[in-house]
């Protein structure tokens, strides 16, 4: 009863036009996912979803490249693959405005960068470690970087790329420019102190930001079961009036609906949404990872049944097109990526003189 008449009077201390906007309409949990569930899937024109596909299978065959690579000791450091993740960067991704919104993410990043159309031949430079990389050879797979592209990273400490990307929608929210921030993070990182304090304050602030956690199911060897008493990870913003979203992350059409309602909502200027996109991870954590935490079969049965590339493929075919023109896609792409391996062997390593740029050093 005193801790009622507490929280009561605390109450109290809002004027009340922010008890208004507080209670006002305009926050409904499900509103966001009751208009995606009424039409889940993104109606792409057979040319768009073509593109889409491409797009997947480029980081398939690049990532398989990579792990070639890495075990030829081309690679050096940590390496951390996205394959069976494709369908969620591509489709939410293909929902941006490059260049005027900008994307963060975390150490699996290849993938995030390929879905932007950034050169397969600069992204393979930089885990071989080259001048000719987008890092110019010094971040390696894990800190990958495009201002060009407002690709902000590329985040080795897990979950630091959440208030990084409150930082950013803050930016576009100052700068009045229009544009809205995709952050992603994992399951693993979900549990972090750090991610609810982002929450908070970004929708305190009312900031245009997209959450997207990539639920691969794991976070090195600890499935979401063993680690998170709430795994249903799109309702993880509910005590911060966050509408979040539960979207299968295995179906590019899928995820691209699911952008295009979140992302409205977060441009009208109506603040975070929290995506959950549901998905796999077919390789190990990182290259060194014995998999020891589950069985072949478990992984068998995902690539058997929700494989995103073999799904997009299935769509295509229902549109009618022809499985030979697949299968030159196919080979056009194992070309691409064996031309970016070709550079990334080839190309010089930074000169010496680069330990001394990009370093900041000053006082405060
Ligand atoms: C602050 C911090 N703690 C721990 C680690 C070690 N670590 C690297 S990846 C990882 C698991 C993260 O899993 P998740 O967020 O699910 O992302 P996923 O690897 O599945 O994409 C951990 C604990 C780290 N890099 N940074
Ligand atoms: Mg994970």
């Amino acid at each position: 009863m005193a801790r009622a008449a507490r929280s009561n009077a605390a109450k109290t201390k809002r004027n009340s036009s922010e008890d208004a906007a507080a209670s006002s309409g305009n926050f409904e949990l499900r509103s966001l996912q009751e208009r995606f569930e009424k039409n889940r899937r993104y109606k792409a024109e057979p040319e768009l979803l073509l593109h889409l596909y491409e797009q997947m299978l480029l980081i398939r065959r690049f990532e398989e490249k990579a792990g070639q690579l890495y075990g030829l000791g081309l690679i050096g450091g940590f390496c951390h693959l996205y394959i069976g993740q494709e369908a969620v960067a591509v489709g939410l991704q293909s929902a941006l405005q490059e260049g005027k919104d900008s994307v963060i993410t975390g150490y699996r990043d290849h993938g995030h960068m390929l879905a932007y159309g950034i050169d397969p031949k600069i992204i393979m430079a930089e885990l071989t470690g080259r001048q000719a990389g987008i890092s110019k050879g010094k971040g390696g797979s894990m800190h990958m970087f495009s201002t060009e592209h407002a690709f902000y990273g590329g985040h080795g400490i897990v979950g630091a790329q959440v208030p990084l990307g409150a930082g950013l929608a803050f930016a576009h929210k100052y700068r009045d420019d229009g544009g809205i921030c995709l952050a992603y993070f994992g399951d693993g990182a979900a549990n972090q102190g750090q991610v609810y304090e982002t929450f908070n304050m970004a929708s305190l602030w009312n900031l245009p930001i997209v959450f997207a956690i990539e639920n691969n199911q794991y976070a090195m060897g600890t499935s979401v079961k063993r680690s998170s008493a709430e795994i249903e990870f799109y309702r993880r913003g509910t005590a911060f009036r966050i509408p979040g979203m539960d979207v299968n992350g295995m179906d590019v059409l899928e995820v691209r609906q699911a952008a295009e309602v979140a992302f409205a909502h977060v441009r009208e200027g109506n603040g975070p949404v929290l995506m959950e996109l549901n998905t796999y991870r077919y390789r190990g954590h990182s290259m060194s990872d014995p998999a020891k935490y589950r069985t072949r079969e478990e992984v068998q049965n995902v690539r058997e049944h929700s494989d995103p590339i073999e799904g997009a493929k299935a769509d295509l075919l229902k549109l009618g097109v022809d499985e030979e023109k697949l299968k030159d896609i196919d080979k056009r792409i194992k070309a691409q990526v064996a031309e970016a391996a070709d550079f990334a062997e080839t190309s010089p390593e930074p000169s010496p003189d680069e330990l001394y740029t990009d370093v900041l050093v000053g006082s405060y």
